[in-house]
């Protein structure tokens, strides 16, 4: 008797679903299914699971697919269940390839490929759609978010778009996405949402075109490289009843959330100043995107993470910016400091710190008549913080979780947006998106008129 089990989720139980436990089966004569309970799930950062574990269970149940159904209820189980029941083999979609490569110590661990287009019949019937998500550009960025959006529960990355063919396919191929396109609007008729991850020069047109087909947008930082620009595509948005997102991924990390709710929960007493910096040293190679003189330097490439929590805590109405920089021979900005003056809120300043080219660190630095809190370096990919006061015995310090590279939370809220319309939730708002542009817009105007200080 081969004995052969396989865990999941289960959610929206759809064709993927039932093909991998279909191919499973024939692997032994006996499947066991292993259900994950919702505490589970949030353990192992799966987000946006709809139906509850009964539901889940009885859908597994009534495909008929299974001999033993099971539920997964903690990290480790896998093992006990190994020899619990006496496994002979463990499967996984090909999505897990390599990551439970651990569990052959125990029994043949199999990963069966994943189903690529999962928008047909059996989806008729859910109560959400699975959202049909393409992905716009084929570089580190995109590979990163497919691998957290397997984490997001509702949406399957379908469809590639790439103008050369060979790059689309190949991440395709890469990805396992069942289409890719160098043709975008045969692309948008297939997908009915969009990730945008290509050149920042490129995303205004993108949007624009994907939110004129009727796709909700999600769109990577920075959306657009002026105010105007941002204006139009969210008034887009708004009329067709479209999600447009902008993809700074520390807005919606539950660590931020935190510091905002703290920040702004009077612990710190009145904000005078809010300090981000974010510095990443690139080398100035030729054709390196960071450096391309028209729309690199570090301030487009990094000052929607700086400018995130100066936004978020003083608010979008600054009265005053001013921009400090050293540009190299290009005139790129290889170091740039934007300093802010809020009158209106009762004299607070702020200043967000960028550098391609200079290294300093990477912290945020939040000051208060009460107190201050600060975020070590790597601030954006935040995982505690310090509420530090004058009697240091009271200090005070916080944690979230920051799993994986850390998109998943803005994809849930994405997804989300789009299944619940009625209950439309944005942490980062469409005047948070339109006031970062502003400030980049005027500091590409202040560094092409050339002032400041030139290597
Ligand atoms: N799957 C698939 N094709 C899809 C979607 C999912 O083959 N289009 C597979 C997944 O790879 C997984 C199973 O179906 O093997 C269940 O998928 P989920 O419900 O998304 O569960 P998952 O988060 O993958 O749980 O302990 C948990 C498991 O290890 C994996």
């Amino acid at each position: 008797m081969k004995t052969v089990i396989t865990y999941g989720t289960f959610d929206l139980f759809h064709d993927g679903h039932r093909n991998l436990l279909k191919r499973a089966k024939t692997l032994g004569d006996r499947l066991i299914v292993g259900v994950t309970t919702e505490q589970f799930d949030i353990q192992r950062g799966k987000m946006n699971v709809v139906d509850s574990l009964m539901r889940r269970i009885d859908s597994v149940r009534s495909c008929g697919l299974a001999d033993e159904i099971i539920v997964e209820e903690r990290e480790g189980q896998k093992i006990s269940d190994i020899q619990k029941y006496d496994v002979d083999v463990i499967v996984f979609g090909s999505d897990w390839r390599g990551k439970c490569d651990y569990l052959t110590e125990y029994c043949e661990v199999v990963y069966l490929d994943r189903t690529k287009d999962i928008s047909s019949s059996s989806l008729r019937d859910v109560r959400h759609g699975i959202v049909q998500l393409g992905i716009v550009g084929t570089g580190r960025i995109a590979g990163r978010t497919i691998e957290e959006i397997i984490y997001v529960s509702g949406v399957n990355v379908i469809a590639v778009y790439n103008p050369k063919t060979k790059s689309a396919k190949q991440f395709a191929e890469e990805h396992e996405l069942a289409y890719s396109f160098n043709n975008y609007d045969a692309f948008l008729e297939r997908v009915n949402a969009v990730y945008i991850a290509s050149p920042h020069e490129t995303h205004y047109e993108y949007t624009r075109r994907a939110l004129v087909a009727g796709r909700h947008v999600l769109c990577e930082k920075p959306m657009v490289l002026s105010e105007p620009e941002a204006r139009e595509l969210f008034e887009l948005a708004e009329r067709s009843n479209l999600v447009l997102m902008e993809a700074i991924k520390t807005a919606y990390a539950p660590g931020f959330i935190n510091l905002l709710a703290i920040a702004k929960g009077g612990r710190l007493g009145k904000i005078h100043d809010v300090e981000a910096a974010f510095t990443k040293l690139v080398p100035n190679l030729p054709c390196t995107r960071e450096y391309d003189t028209k729309v690199g330097g570090s301030f487009t490439e990094l000052a929607s993470y700086s400018l995130l929590p100066i936004i978020k805590i003083l608010g979008t109405d600054y009265q005053d910016v001013y921009f400090d920089f050293f540009k190299d021979k290009s005139g790129v900005d290889i170091y740039a400091k934007a300093y802010f003056k809020y009158n209106g809120t009762g004299e607070s300043i702020a200043c967000a710190k960028t550098g391609i080219g200079v290294k300093s660190e990477g912290q945020l630095l939040i000051s208060g008549t009460g107190g201050y809190i600060l975020v070590k370096s790597p601030w954006w990919l935040i995982k505690s913080f310090e509420v530090c006061y004058e009697n240091v015995f009271e200090n005070e310090s916080f944690s979230a979780p920051f799993p994986g590279y850390g998109m998943r939370y803005e994809i849930a809220d994405f997804i989300r947006n789009i299944n619940e319309p009625a209950a439309r939730n944005y942490k980062l708002t469409r005047e948070d998106s339109i006031a970062i542009a502003g400030v980049i817009e005027r500091f590409l105007e202040a560094r092409n008129l050339g002032s400041s200080h030139c290597q």
